[in-house]
């Protein structure tokens, strides 16, 4: 089990210790007992078969009330960690979670967004999810919560966090090519230093047009899909590193030169040069950016080489 890092964690691992431990004991009762009576009652020349038990009623009450009781228990333990699940607190923080083939993002009260999950130690959090293509599931396994994000509605999870540090997030519905790259982080803070994260992301303080390029770039979720590093390693699309003032060889088999108008028209419509080696149409969706955005993401490319 990972390390439980929300106040829910102990009572799930309860759950699932006492329905494991319980299912052991009893696999092993019922082949040990399958095997001992199958030998000690195996047919033998000499000996006839005794025919003469139909029923045992009080062993029969037992095997089925014992039973019953303990399927109970586990219904018992299950539904009331499940209703605590769904019960959400009215003073918890809410952030709104967007989930897209193959990203997340984050959105804080004070507009701030994020690729990674802030959330402060000791505090109810609410997230309210949404997913803007395909079926996408949230998953904290640190947490022990998961809740499906589902195209055309909200769904929703709550948690409260017991413990500091960085925990893996995880997209756990199959969602496409990019699915296993779907993946990010929650970050537990002392609430001071949470608070301090937020205000400064919120005050925007003063990037540079290529810092500003690569947070859109993150953003927007354009890191699903394309790599920037230097190893140009191939993943749903083009890698991006050095791309910028270099010729850029095309599904059709000519050439382009990477220009800022190639990137621009690139990025605003992907189906317009399908880069050799990658589908056509294209498998990246049009994503709304603003001239200043569009403007700061190109700036970003630019900057990827030696
Ligand atoms: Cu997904």
């Amino acid at each position: 089990m990972p390390e439980r890092a929300s106040s829910y964690a102990s009572e799930v691992d309860w759950a699932f210790n006492f329905v494991y431990w319980l299912s052991v004991f009893f696999f092993a009762l019922i082949v040990i007992l399958t095997v001992v009576f199958a030998i000690k009652y195996r047919r033998r020349p000499g000996v006839e078969p005794d025919n003469s038990i139909t029923h045992n009623t009080k062993l029969e009450v037992f095997w089925s009330v014992v039973p019953l009781g303990l399927v109970v228990v586990i219904f018992w333990i299950g539904f009331s960690g499940f209703v605590d699940m769904r019960t959400f607190p009215k003073d918890a923080m809410v952030v709104k979670v967007h989930a897209k083939m193959w990203s997340w993002t984050f959105e804080y009260p004070n507009g701030v967004e994020s690729t990674v999950l802030h959330v402060p130690l000791g505090k109810k959090v609410k997230l309210r999810m949404d997913s803007e293509d395909v079926l996408h599931s949230f998953w904290v396994p640190a947490f022990r919560v998961k809740q499906d994000v589902v195209p055309g509605r909200y769904t929703y999870l709550w948690f409260e966090a017991i413990k500091t540090g960085t925990f893996p997030v995880l997209c756990t519905e199959y969602c496409g090519a990019g699915h296993s790259n779907m993946l990010t982080t929650v970050e537990v803070q002392e609430p001071a230093a949470f608070e301090a994260w937020l205000e400064e992301e919120g005050s925007g303080k003063n990037l540079s047009p290529v810092e500003r390029g690569k947070k859109v770039f993150n953003l927007k979720g354009c890191a699903g899909c394309h790599t920037t590093s230097k190893d140009k390693k191939k993943l749903v699309g083009p890698p991006l590193y050095g791309v910028f003032g270099h010729d850029v060889p095309l599904l059709n088999g000519k050439k382009v030169l990477a220009d800022e108008n190639y990137l621009r028209e690139s990025i605003l419509d992907p189906n317009a040069k399908i880069v050799k080696g990658f589908t056509s149409p294209s498998l990246m969706s049009v994503i709304p950016l603003k001239d200043k955005e569009l403007d700061a993401l190109i700036e970003y490319l630019k900057s990827l080489k030696d």
